[in-house]
């Protein structure tokens, strides 16, 4: 059995490459022409010999073509290769276009150029595309009175970024290669999945990074604060190594579909940060943190809730890790 992986050098990549070589896969993960070395994820994978590392950018349909024609035996084609930090999207809009939405239909063309249509074909969504939308539980709302917030499969799509935008097209048009190509395509709409691999900008990795440093500065008093925006935003943080599986046991399915994967929680940037800070003994952090408005967006995503009760029933899919340990797990990896 092979796989392809784009953006295998990403924390998702690493985390399914590693998964699909322990079931027995060969993998191939494309990586892209950088500057500086994009390999510290995969680095114990480089001499695996059942992985391969290959050159492709998924906005040049031709790079893509070619990994395609060369591993023409690939029974699965996760591509995780997106721009995919919400606020540098503002900043670079036609990028995130090219690469998070255009990029995809590159690769689901050239699997309907080649005729590969034996190769079942998973795509990065994201809870991101909810944006503004949620829809409510009203059974729950009958009971208790008040109305709880979530999103699903039915909830309809309000982006609130550039990049959540092109996540949309890129969804629906997984959806259309699905319906109108008979392609064996799958979208998982993850919500926030972290980890001590996540990208040092995201803001859970940035504050277990600052207080990992922190900490092995001896906690100097000199030692500069974290500065973050906004700390009111409501996230369904989940641990990524779990969610890789979800992406898994999608391409497992007969029959292709959409399903979301989350844990049905939600906490404010700031329980994330009681949670982390209590963890290295301290109580108050308001010393430590600065809320700087440079950090803020031009438009917010203030609540994502998810609810993964198809993911559930249909895949046996459920989280294993909780808020508490994801939050701890990263403050130990950073703290040593
Ligand atoms: P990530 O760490 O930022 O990894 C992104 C990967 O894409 C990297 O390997 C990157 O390569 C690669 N890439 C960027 N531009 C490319 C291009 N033009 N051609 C080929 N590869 C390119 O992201 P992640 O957190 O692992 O997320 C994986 C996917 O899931 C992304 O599509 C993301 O949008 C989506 N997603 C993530 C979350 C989450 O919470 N993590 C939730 C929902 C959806 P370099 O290493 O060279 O930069
Ligand atoms: O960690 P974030 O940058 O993640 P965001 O924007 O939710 O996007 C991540 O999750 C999406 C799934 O919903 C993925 F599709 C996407 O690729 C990415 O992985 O920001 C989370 C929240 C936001 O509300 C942001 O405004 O944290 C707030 N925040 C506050 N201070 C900050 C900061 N975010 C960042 N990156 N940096 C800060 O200093």
């Amino acid at each position: 059995m092979k796989a392809i992986i784009t953006g295998t050098t990403g924390q998702d990549g690493s985390h399914l490459a590693d998964l699909l070589l322990e079931k027995g896969y060969k993998v191939v993960g494309t990586t892209r022409r950088v500057s500086v070395d994009n390999t510290e994820r995969i680095k114990h994978l480089l001499n695996n010999e059942n992985f391969e590392l290959v050159s492709a950018d998924i906005t040049d349909g031709s790079s893509v073509m070619n990994v395609l024609q060369k591993h023409d035996d690939a029974v699965e084609f996760y591509n995780l290769a997106a721009q995919s930090h919400v606020a540098e999207s503002f900043k670079q809009p036609g990028l995130t276009w090219d690469i998070t939405g255009k990029g995809v239909l590159n690769i689901l063309q050239t699997l309907i150029d080649l005729n590969m249509h034996h190769v079942k074909f998973y795509q990065a969504s994201s809870s991101e595309m909810f944006g503004a939308s949620f829809d409510t539980e009203e059974d729950i709302y009958k009971k208790i009175g008040t109305m709880e917030k979530y999103q699903d499969e039915n909830t309809k799509f309000l982006p609130q970024s550039p990049y959540a935008i092109a996540k949309c097209a890129a969804h629906y048009m997984t959806r259309l290669f699905r319906e109108g190509y008979g392609l064996h395509a799958s979208a998982g709409i993850l919500f926030n999945h972290e980890g001590p691999r996540r990208g040092e900008t995201f803001v859970t990795r940035k504050i277990t990074k600052w207080i990992g440093d922190f900490v092995k500065s001896g906690r100097s008093d000199n030692f500069p604060q974290l500065r973050l925006g906004n700390l009111e935003a409501f996230r369904d943080w989940g641990y990524a190594g779990d969610y890789v599986e979800g992406m898994w046991m999608m391409l497992q399915q007969d029959k292709a579909d959409d399903y979301v994967i989350c844990t049905g929680e939600t906490h404010t940037i700031r329980e994330f940060l009681d949670v982390a800070f209590k963890h290295v003994d301290i109580e108050d952090w308001s010393q430590h943190v600065v809320v700087d408005p440079k950090f803020y967006r031009p438009a917010e995503v203030d609540y994502l809730r998810g609810r993964n009760n198809k993911a559930k029933e249909k895949l046996g899919w459920t989280p294993k890790h909780s808020f508490q340990d994801l939050v701890k797990l990263m403050v130990d990896h950073d703290t040593k």
